[in-house]
């Protein structure tokens, strides 16, 4: 049945109608599954709704288990390119509805449950959000990879199996509190343990040299702990092609001779009890976005996943060729999700020598033509740093490789720079100082035979600013990949009434080529169309108010304007502007100036990393300004503000179908691309927002006059820094007056004295980098050219329908036939 499940999806992606048409699995026998499954895979009577998930998802891997063995067995013998993506983050979210989208069974699951007396959507609710990842970085990598599986490309993604993934966020009193996610308490349905695919990773220990009778000299690290990763599969399916991709989370696991040297003379308890500090490897992901770790067991879990990929993509390059590695570059390609794993650079150069017998020269060629790297940020906090000493005590022999390749490579730099000391410290993988430091970008950018900004304007960045050296030596290193969202989670999935909407006019075919979405524009004009697309836009409103109500106890009116800004809470993605602003229509309605506002609930969510102090202050602002709001009948029928707790991949799907507004309003410069920008498009949200990111993009699409443009270009942010004087900026506004008035009168602490004195102090600081106060007056404006705009619902909607049209660039399939054509297969 497998033959025939693929060949059926085949017929079907090519012709792509809206029949849900069977891919070989019917009815029938997925419900005998769930009936198998209920009955042997969970020995159980009972039918409640969490089993029925467990039954559900399990049945949905065993129809995928021979399609999966096809498509590895496919990759095997076809000799085409395997893409191995290294990234310490997949921020998966959950499996169930997108597997049963890409698998074509939605309509089939949903009559199974009916079985049951039991909706889909409430089966769904079930599972855990895979959070293992913090962001836009993470989440990428599960965007690419759903691309990858549906484009019928090799690609296998490599991270790591966290047990506790990233924290769930409560509020109490308006203050964050982190609990622990552990998202596996109830298993997970579709992990696959491949035990025989077992690798072991050194850790700590010496090196020494010796030479053989040959007169070949022989490095041996002689680790002082081994620990072994135990790959967990999670499948990845593409969107109806009979292709089933691989997620390969490794998890730590203790050897049996793991610590047993130090616990000598017979203490066998205490060692085996020792076990745990391997396996505390992968307990949990850091919770930092955008910000340097730094930990000494971020590193271990940075060697951890890539010694374990690189020797399995080294054990599938030995299954195929033999110990022959000539070809080993033209078959493998290992792309670096930024710099968190590229410990991997100089860990290939080992394997490939101390294992495999090559010399340095043949090594370095063929690591220095694997390796490709993506950077996601500029900003200095956020670049990885290691100290030598670190890494010379944990990974002894990767250290002595670093230097090696830094002598050599400064080499290269001399002969283009002679006599230029200055341009060798600058410019070196090591920084000198008290304590030396790796740079690991200079050592990614180095090894890597591409390097790729997220965005263009990040791109040019990079290349003019931080990278500008290396840009001089190896322009053609150089290439962008502006960032992408997949289609189907986005939008066919989290949006089923504008999916329906769209295929009725254009049929399917825009799930697998976004850029179909332009036939939109057609459709403007036609009275009942716009008429339709704004009900269907209604519909997913008031779905998120009932959500807001639940999460936040705060009550959306759905005729009301959804403002709203979900995403990591950093000073850089300033939500402090977006609050300013609703104390400032607090204040104008308190005084009775409601002359052109439109009523709106403003929406804010998102985590901070528990270190930050001021990203915690902020949360507690939102939430504090929130609850003088909402509890202000006259405030209440112009303006309502909630904080959403937790905020995720799940929350997202309920979030950005019901937005109207959507806030992408970073300062210019600091924001490498943004992708939450994308997926308010692609639902037909409007943005408010600088031109920043992939924001200068996005306008390039619509056009400016379906954006709301606003503040400073990066070039006048860097401008304006030796000279900023924000004193003289609030001298000249009445509005930042106001609102600074009523923070530094305490009206939303009265109980609580100078809780938020750092964030005043932050707005009025001459060194504040987020230029607040720069941007304040001409944000307001843009919000008042949203209102006017909201208040001609028929332009706003033919707006609403002109973003999403121009939204097709921002597929993540588009980002990775770039990738494909420009890096991998080039
Ligand atoms: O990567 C996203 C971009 O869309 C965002 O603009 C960018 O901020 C984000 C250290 C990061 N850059 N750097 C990180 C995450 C975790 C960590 O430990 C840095 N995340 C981004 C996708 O390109």
């Amino acid at each position: 049945t497998s033959t025939k499940s693929s060949a059926a999806a085949k017929t079907k992606a090519k012709t792509s109608k809206a029949q849900p048409v069977a891919t070989g699995v019917d009815h029938e026998s997925l419900a005998s599954g769930v009936a198998r499954q209920i009955r042997y895979g969970l020995c159980s009577t009972e039918k409640d709704q969490s089993q029925l998930f467990d039954a559900l998802a399990l049945a949905l891997k065993e129809q995928m288990l021979d399609e999966w063995r096809e498509t590895r067995l496919k990759d095997n013998d076809f000799k085409q390119k395997q893409v191995a993506y290294l990234s310490l983050e997949f921020l998966m979210g959950r499996a169930l509805g997108n597997a049963l989208l890409n698998l074509d069974l939605t309509e089939q699951g949903r009559q199974v449950l009916a079985q049951y007396a039991s909706e889909l959507e409430a089966v769904e609710e079930y599972e855990h959000d895979a959070g293992l990842g913090n962001g836009g970085l993470g989440r990428l990598a599960a965007c690419f990879l759903d691309s990858c599986a549906s484009l019928d490309l090799s690609v296998t993604g490599y991270g790591i199996r966290y047990q506790y993934g990233m924290f769930a966020q409560k509020i109490v009193d308006g203050y964050q509190i982190e609990r622990p996610d552990y998202w596996l308490r109830d298993g997970n349905p579709w992990e696959v343990r491949r035990a025989h695919r077992t690798v072991s990773v050194p850790f700590f220990g010496h090196t020494h040299t010796y030479e053989d009778n040959t007169g070949r000299r022989h490095h041996v690290w002689q680790a002082g702990q081994t620990v072994l990763a135990v790959p967990h599969d999670m499948p990845i399916p593409g969107y109806r092609n009979g292709r089933i991709n691989t997620l390969r989370l490794w998890k730590a696991e203790a050897d049996d001779d793991f610590n047993l040297a130090e616990f000598n003379d017979g203490d066998y308890t205490e060692s085996v009890a020792a076990k745990n500090l391997a396996e505390q490897i992968t307990m949990v992901l850091y919770p930092n976005d955008a910000s340097e770790n730094g930990k000494e067991l971020r590193l271990r879990q940075q060697y951890f996943l890539s010694s374990a990929s690189l020797q399995d993509l080294i054990n599938r390059h030995l299954d195929k060729f033999g110990n022959d590695f000539s070809q080993f570059s033209a078959n493998n390609v290992i792309q670096l999700n930024d710099t968190h794993p590229s410990i991997a650079v100089p860990e290939l150069m080992r394997l490939l020598m101390d294992k495999h017998g090559l010399g340095w020269d043949e090594a370095w060629q063929i690591t220095s033509s694997s390796v490709a790297y993506t950077n996601h940020t500029l900003l200095p906090e956020a670049l990885e740093r290691w100290s030598v000493p670190m890494v010379a005590h944990m990974l002894p022999r990767i250290m002595e490789i670093i230097f090696e390749i830094n002598a050599r490579y400064l080499e290269q730099v001399a002969h283009q720079w002679p006599g230029d000391c200055q341009k060798l410290a600058q410019m070196s993988i090591i920084e000198e100082g008290p304590v030396q430091h790796i740079r690991m970008a200079y050592l990614a950018i180095v090894a890597s035979f591409s390097v790729n900004g997220v965005a263009a304007l990040h791109t040019k960045l990079l290349k003019a600013g931080l990278f500008n050296d290396f840009y001089q030596l190896w322009p053609e290193k150089f290439n962008n990949r502006t960032n992408g969202v997949t289609p189907r989670r986005w939008l066919a999935y989290c949006n089923t009434q504008l999916s329906t909407l769209i295929s009725k006019r254009l049929g399917d075919d825009w799930v697998t080529d976004l850029s179909k979405l332009a036939a939109l524009n057609a459709f403007t004009a036609d009275h009942q169309f716009v008429k339709q697309w704004a009900e269907v836009k209604q519909a997913n409103k008031q779905v998120l108010a009932n959500f807001v109500e639940q999460e936040c106890g705060v009550s959306f009116d759905a005729k009301m304007m959804f403002d709203v800004q979900v995403k990591r809470i950093h000073e850089y993605k300033r939500q402090l502007l977006n609050i300013m602003h609703v104390i400032h229509l607090y204040q104008r309605i308190l005084s009775g100036d409601t002359q052109g506002m439109v009523p709106r609930c403003v929406l804010i969510g998102g985590k901070a990393a528990p270190g930050y102090a001021m990203a915690k202050q902020i949360i507690k602002l939102i939430n504090n300004v929130a609850h003088m709001v909402n509890s202000d009948p006259v405030v209440t029928p112009y303006l309502r503000l909630a904080f959403l707790p937790n905020y995720n991949v799940s929350a997202m799907e309920k979030i950005c179908p019901g937005t109207d507004l959507s806030e992408q309003i970073s300062t210019a410069g600091k924001e490498a691309s943004g992708t939450g920008n994308m997926k308010f498009m692609m639902n037909g949200a409007l943005t408010i927002g600088t031109l920043d990111g992939a924001n200068v993009e996005m306008i390039e699409e619509v056009g400016e006059e379906n954006f709301f443009l606003f503040g400073l270009k990066a070039d006048e942010v860097e401008a304006l820094k030796p000279h900023y004087n924000p004193s003289e900026i609030i001298a000249r506004s009445q509005a930042l007056q106001g609102v600074l008035n009523m923070l530094e009168g305490g009206h939303f602490n009265l109980v609580e004295p100078n809780i938020f004195d750092d964030i005043i102090n932050a707005i009025k600081d001459p060194n504040d980098q987020w230029m607040l106060a720069a941007d304040f007056d001409d944000y307001c404006r843009a919000q008042q050219q949203v209102a006017k705009t909201y208040q001609n619902q028929s332009q706003w909607q033919q707006m609403s329908i002109r973003n999403a049209a121009a939204s097709g660039r921002f597929s993540s399939d588009n980002t990775i036939e770039g990738y494909r054509d420009h890096i991998w297969m080039k």
